[in-house]
Order: structure tokens, then C-alpha cells, then sequence
């Protein structure tokens, strides 16, 4: 099993000031075996701006990757905000260049955001959970740009609860549905470190689901700590990559070109 992080933001996102080659420098200490770049894009975002530069984004991972190519193995990609208001844009931008990876996340729906607040707004827990995953279904049936779906419970993180954590069996039907498709579809899942801070416990989704996706045959799983800092590159990744052969899968997928390794 390797050990990789495909999951990280630096100073072309939005929300990062992170070097990338500090990043690099962080995942050799590491002993990672590969690492993407996944820089934020969301069309829609309210309050903050989620543009990117793509061809500087792109000029300068490729010249960290010559830099470094005797050393650890740099992918570039994007963390897509999937987002069905503007799916025309988003299918039409990851066409457009040669990103390696494509993360599909669900960050806004119909320009409401989670980080803020918005979309909790006169809605019971349960009712923001359903609908998010209900979206989330909708989005990774109608979208093919993508290669896994990022934090598939990502809400747990935000919301006015004091207890934020999300009830996965009032959902698993529309989970399972979730699963299903990404499976036919040959898509894949995440599983984003930066939970075991979120929740003290695991990375997100935890090992239950992580399990019942590889009983419902997913098979493409990738491990990413979706770092703004560098200091976090690899942080449990080596932790979530022991977990994964313990449920049985026999390795992570890697990718160039959007395509598996
Ligand atoms: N895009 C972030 C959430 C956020 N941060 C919004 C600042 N504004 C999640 O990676
Ligand atoms: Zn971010
Ligand atoms: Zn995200
Ligand atoms: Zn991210």
C-alpha cells in the first residue's frame, strides 16, 4: 500500500497563502510515495472568491515536479466545487487543461455555503444533512469531470450544532446511492485526514463507510489531508493507508492525465 497525500491547497487557492514547494519539501520528510496539488475552483461561492489561476498554477507545479522527480512523484489537479447552477462551466474548465486528478466537492448549494452558515438557516440538523447528501446525489450523477468525490460527509464539519456529528444510517440509502454510482460511473472516494482534527476520532467519512463502499465494490480510494498549510502534508496519511488494507483494498489509485494510474 503506498502512502500518498492528493489532497492539498497552497497559495493559488482562495483560502491558502501555503508555498508549494514547501509543501513538496514536507512530503519527502514525510516519506510520501506521491502527492497531488488540488487547488480550490468553485464557481459561486458567496463572501469569499474561489477563482484560479490556472496557467500559473500549472507552470509552477511543473516546475516543481522537474525539480523534484528524483524524489517523490507531483501530480497536479483541482478540487472542483461541483455545483449544479453551473455545471456547463465546470465540465467546460476541467476539459480545457491536462489536470492529472479532479477532485468533485460539494461547497455551495444554489449559493448558500456551509463555512459561513447560510445553508443551515432555518433548517433541523436532519434536514440539513439529508439535503446535502440528496445534492450530493444529484451532482455525482449528473457530473463526469470528476475522479473522486471529495469528503463525502464534509458537513459534519460545520453547521450551529453543538453536536455536529452526522447520523450516517437516517442517510445510508441515499449514501449507498451515492456509493453505487460513483462505482458504475468508475469514480472513486477520498478520505480526507483533516477529520481526525475535526472529530478528535477518524478522517471523513470514517472506516464504517470507508467499509461499506469497498462491500458495495469501490475499489478507487485515495487518501488526502487537504492541508492550507504545510505543516499538515501527510498528517495520518500512513494511518488511513494501514486502515484501508485492513478492510482489504490492495492499494490507493494514483493518477495522470484524470486517468488511473
Ligand atoms: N473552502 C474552504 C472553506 C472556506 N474557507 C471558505 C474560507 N472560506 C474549505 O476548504
Ligand atoms: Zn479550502
Ligand atoms: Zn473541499
Ligand atoms: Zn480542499
Amino acid at each position: 500500500m503506498r502512502t500518498i497525500d492528493y489532497h492539498m491547497h497552497t497559495y493559488f487557492s482562495g483560502d491558502s497563502e501555503a508555498n508549494p514547494r514547501e509543501h513538496v519539501l514536507k512530503a519527502i520528510e514525510m516519506n510520501l510515495d506521491e502527492i497531488c496539488f488540488t487547488d480550490h475552483r468553485d464557481f459561486d461561492y458567496p463572501i469569499d472568491s474561489f477563482e484560479l489561476d490556472v496557467e500559473n498554477y500549472y507552470q509552477e507545479i511543473q516546475s516543481l515536479k522537474e525539480e523534484f522527480k528524483d524524489q517523490i512523484k507531483i501530480k497536479w489537479g483541482i478540487e472542483m466545487g461541483l455545483d449544479l447552477d453551473h455545471q456547463e462551466e465546470i465540465e467546460n474548465l476541467i476539459q480545457q487543461y491536462p489536470f492529472d486528478f479532479v477532485i468533485g466537492s460539494i461547497h455551495v448549494i444554489h449559493h448558500t455555503e456551509f463555512y459561513y452558515g447560510e445553508f443551515f438557516k432555518g433548517k433541523t440538523k436532519e434536514q440539513a444533512h439529508r439535503e446535502f447528501f440528496e445534492e450530493t446525489l444529484k451532482c455525482v450523477k449528473a457530473f463526469d469531470c470528476f475522479n473522486v468525490l471529495g469528503h463525502l460527509d464534509y458537513i459534519v464539519r460545520y453547521g450551529p450544532y453543538e453536536d455536529k456529528t452526522v447520523d450516517h444510517q437516517k442517510y445510508q440509502d441515499i449514501i449507498d446511492e451515492i456509493f453505487k454510482t460513483l462505482i458504475q460511473k468508475g469514480k472513486g472516494i477520498e478520505v480526507n485526514t483533516s477529520g481526525y482534527r475535526d472529530l478528535k476520532t477518524c478522517g471523513f467519512p470514517n472506516f464504517e463507510q470507508v467499509q461499506r463502499y469497498y462491500d458495495l465494490g469501490g475499489r478507487i480510494i485515495t487518501i488526502g489531508t487537504d492541508s492550507h498549510t504545510s505543516d499538515r502534508v501527510g498528517e495520518n496519511c500512513l494511518n488511513v493507508a494501514k486502515k484501508y488494507q485492513e478492510i482489504g483494498f490492495d492499494d490507493v489509485s494514483t493518477f495522470t492525465q484524470r486517468k488511473r494510474d
